[in-house]
């Protein structure tokens, strides 16, 4: 846990490097499973179920019994809390509905406007494996739900014994799923792409995942399927000066380094004492996480780093463009004025990273690996497109008729310059008659 002291700026892209990914090695393996889907369904999907969940699921398709046995085993509690978070995710999701662009009258005659509407088939991926994340469960389904999407697909691995986490079908029940396929991996993600007879085909995939997900989604690009982003290990910047709290900045670096042993944590602090006192409370309570070995590991990775002025560290932190980032200094409207990359930031001492991971109303799934530069974390649009609309009439043909012919024949697209022309000479033949 060394500080890396006032870094002069030509250092900072070392610095500040993402531990590298090839998934080239993978890629090829992932297309030949898509091609075997592709052409043999179903019963392809069984055979790499068998091979790489081992176990043999001869019906993916959770049953209704399946759905009320698993919320029998949803304790109380767990149910409230999920509930909870469901309205607040909803609320916020909800509020992001825009209106439709009113009609705008571009010259008279001429009239244009947009409208948005769901994409009507998207398939939703949650991992299984150790910890089941119910939670993204909300942060896709709800979101898609308000959108109008008409088909919702979830696919997640099904368990050594065939069965799916309780709190996955609990969760899914509750935003109103329908079907759920007990299909992991790659196989799922080519499911999504093509369409079986027991996974209606996506137009666009959601979700985290594994390495062979995400090049499983890659792979799904190349054919007619869009992804929500690109996906990769978790991320935490925290910028945070003598006026925070070591023990809650310790505790939300936690946090994120207990997803992954490739989880990369940053704290960033005009502070030098204040640095150490947060690595002495990192030590205190990293020993006692169950997930020590894996928090242990991505802490390894992280970078504690000493800046000379808070506008040096908007500078670095755009540079960096952290999926999440915490700011808890003196002047916290400095860095919400001033950071500009960012997945979602989280603002002042008592707003933890965990809140916006299960409960506050944010989606959790934002761009990592510097994306956030150019991509936005899912939100309601991501369920949708926008169509744009025009009708003219005879008086908006004569205002830009002309243009419209002389700016065809230019581009030597005879055909576009007719499909105008006859609407002006039919216009001037009605006026002579
Ligand atoms: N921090 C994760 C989301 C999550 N955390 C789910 C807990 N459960 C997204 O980067
Ligand atoms: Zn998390």
């Amino acid at each position: 846990m060394n500080t890396i002291k006032f870094p002069p700026k030509q250092d900072w892209a070392q610095i500040l490097k993402r531990p590298t990914q090839s998934y080239n090695d993978l890629e090829q393996s992932v297309k030949s499973i898509f091609k075997d889907i592709q052409s043999h369904g179903d019963k392809a999907i069984q055979k790499y179920t068998e091979m790489f969940d081992g176990v043999k699921i001869s019906n993916s398709v959770v049953s209704s019994n399946e759905f009320e046995a698993a919320s029998d085993l949803v304790s109380t509690g767990l149910k409230e809390a999920i509930k909870l978070a469901y309205n607040n995710i909803y609320k916020f999701h909800e509020a992001q509905k825009s209106n439709n662009l009113a009609k705008v009258e571009t010259q008279p005659g001429v009239i244009c406007w947009q409208a948005k509407k769901p994409i009507d088939s998207v398939g939703l991926y949650i991992p299984g494996g150790s910890a089941p994340l119910f939670s993204s469960i909300l942060m896709l389904a709800i979101p898609a739900k308000i959108a109008g999407c008409k088909t919702i697909t979830l696919a997640t691995p099904p368990q050594k014994d065939g069965s799916i986490h309780p709190a996955i079908l609990y969760t899914a029940h509750l935003c109103g799923i329908k079907t759920v396929v007990k299909v992991g991996g790659i196989q799922a993600i080519a499911g999504f792409t093509f369409g079986t007879d027991s996974i209606p085909k996506a137009y666009k995939i959601f979700g985290p995942g594994n390495q062979y997900v995400t090049v499983a989604k890659q792979v799904a690009t190349t054919f007619d399927v869009a992804i929500d982003m690109p996906a990769g290990p978790s991320e935490l910047l925290v910028m945070a000066d003598e006026t925070a709290k070591p023990s809650f900045v310790a505790s939300d670096l936690l946090s994120q380094a207990e997803h992954g042993k490739d989880s990369q944590v940053i704290l960033v602090s005009t502070d030098n004492s204040f640095i150490e006192a947060v690595k002495l409370e990192i030590e205190a309570q990293i020993e006692v996480l169950p997930r020590v070995e894996i928090a242990e590991a991505a802490i390894s990775n992280s970078k504690f780093i000493l800046v000379n002025s808070f506008n040096e560290a908007a500078e670095l932190i755009n540079n960096y463009a952290p999926e999440h980032f915490i700011v808890a200094t003196k002047d916290n409207n400095f860095f919400i004025d001033h950071i500009h990359n960012a997945g979602s930031v989280f603002i002042g001492d008592f707003t933890p990273e965990s809140a916006g991971d299960y409960a506050s109303g944010t989606n959790h799934t934002l761009p990592t690996n510097a994306y956030a530069k150019q991509y936005s974390g899912v939100n309601l649009d991501a369920f949708m497109k926008t169509i744009t609309y025009q009708e003219i009439n005879q008086t908006g043909i004569k205002n830009i008729g002309v243009a419209v012919e002389l700016m065809a024949e230019a581009e030597g697209l005879q055909a576009h310059k007719n499909a105008m022309s006859k609407r002006l000479e039919a216009i001037k033949e009605s006026v002579k008659s």
